[in-house]
């Protein structure tokens, strides 16, 4: 089996309700779908979500890294020569959610081709994955609001709140909101996106301590070496390191740094097979996971269930993978369903990517 052809299709789906958090907003799905075709008929498919506050990257870079650099360098190998095609794909730097793009879409040829979802073969541990619901920055009624219609509607009961804003006691006064209004089995988490310093930090946790938070995400700049170290040493939660750590080589800096003590894992930039690395490095030092949301639509959010269901570590905790419901429509053909709190994997050769050719047609802005 051979790379025939790369096709990458920039696309836009507005959402309707907009997602803030403290590094961007997102309003639109500005993606890219890439789709690798075979000598053999066979297709891999993955969405790649540029997000330029995050890694510098936007739907323009990923299409030009894809269509000028990656594509020219792995068309007419084999698909299964995977270690052949990382090596080629690691020569360039950066360009996370490209590079894992193209991963995801050879690990659905290789499911496709072997007739197994991938999930099976990254690791088969679970046929389903509990969902992590992500709340972005508004009032505190509204936040308590929104989080009491997706338990009862779906069931989740995981809840990650977006805060890193100023005044303090705007995210202060949502945690106590929450927890109050959602009572004492919800699991509640937080994610800064680099908004406050360590020092803000400390007094955020300080001033949350009876909520019982279960883990603080990328608080504030992990370059800030010291304050930070000195954070993850004496907080009482893990601190959880998403942006600082794309790559398995980051993580390993970070987590032997003492820049972080958890690790949010996100294939939308690290493809499975990066994911794999970090996973491995996570399991072997002892150290929590959480499957991370790029803010992906239901193709992104199916690769996320995928990898997620298909080890023990990364099946312990609810992933984030409800980002999608804020947007107004989708490039999947059967749209996924969340019941009971839980994404089933479909139980299909590949991912279960199966796309909407009309929607396509309708939000493609290659024409
Ligand atoms: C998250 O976990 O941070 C927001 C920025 C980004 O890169 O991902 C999202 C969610
Ligand atoms: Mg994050």
């Amino acid at each position: 089996m051979k790379i025939e052809r790369i096709e990458t299709i920039p696309y836009s789906i507005p959402y309707t309700k907009p997602l803030a958090f403290a590094s961007g907003e997102v309003t639109d799905a500005e993606h890219v779908l890439v789709r690798i075709h075979t000598d053999e008929g066979l297709t891999g498919v993955a969405d790649i979500p540029p997000r330029p506050y995050t890694y510098g990257e936007t739907q323009d870079s990923v299409l030009a890294i894809i269509n000028k650099v990656f594509a020219p360098a792995i068309v007419g190998l084999d698909p299964l020569e995977r270690g052949k095609i990382h090596r080629i794909l690691a020569r360039t730097v950066h360009n996370q959610t490209a590079r894992g793009g193209l991963d995801i879409a050879l690990w659905d040829i290789i499911g496709k081709a072997a007739s197994i979802p991938v999930s099976a073969l990254l690791g088969g541990y679970a046929t389903e994955m509990n969902v992590s619901h992500m709340l972005g920055f508004k009032p505190a009624p509204e936040l308590l609001d929104e989080a009491l219609r997706v338990r009862s509607e779906y069931g989740i009961t995981t809840f990650k709140l977006k805060v890193g804003r100023k005044p303090l006691i705007l995210d202060i006064e949502a945690c106590h909101t929450l927890r109050d209004g959602l009572g004492p089995d919800i699991d509640l988490y937080l994610d800064a996106n680099r908004g406050w310093t360590a020092n803000e930090a400390f007094e955020v946790l300080r001033r949350t301590e009876t909520v019982g938070l279960s883990l603080l995400e990328e608080p504030c700049d992990a370059k800030e070496a010291m304050s930070r170290r000195r954070l993850v040493d004496k907080s009482p939660i893990p601190i959880v390191g998403d942006e600082s750590v794309p790559t398995a080589g980051d993580v390993s800096r970070e987590l032997l740094s003492g820049g972080c003590n958890a690790v949010s894992i996100k294939t939308a930039r690290s493809g499975f097979t990066e994911a794999q690395q970090i996973l491995g490095l996570c399991t072997g030092l002892g150290v929590d996971v959480v499957m991370g949301n790029q803010i992906d639509t239901q193709i992104g959010t199916l690769a996320t269930v995928a990898f997620g269901a298909a080890h023990e570590a990364t099946s312990r905790r609810a992933g984030e993978l409800s980002n999608y419901l804020d947007m107004s429509d989708d490039l999947l053909a059967d749209p996924i369903v969340i019941r009971d709190g839980k994404i089933l994997v479909p139980q299909v050769p590949g991912l279960g990517v199966e796309i909407a050719n009309e929607k396509l047609e309708r939000y493609r802005q290659d024409k």
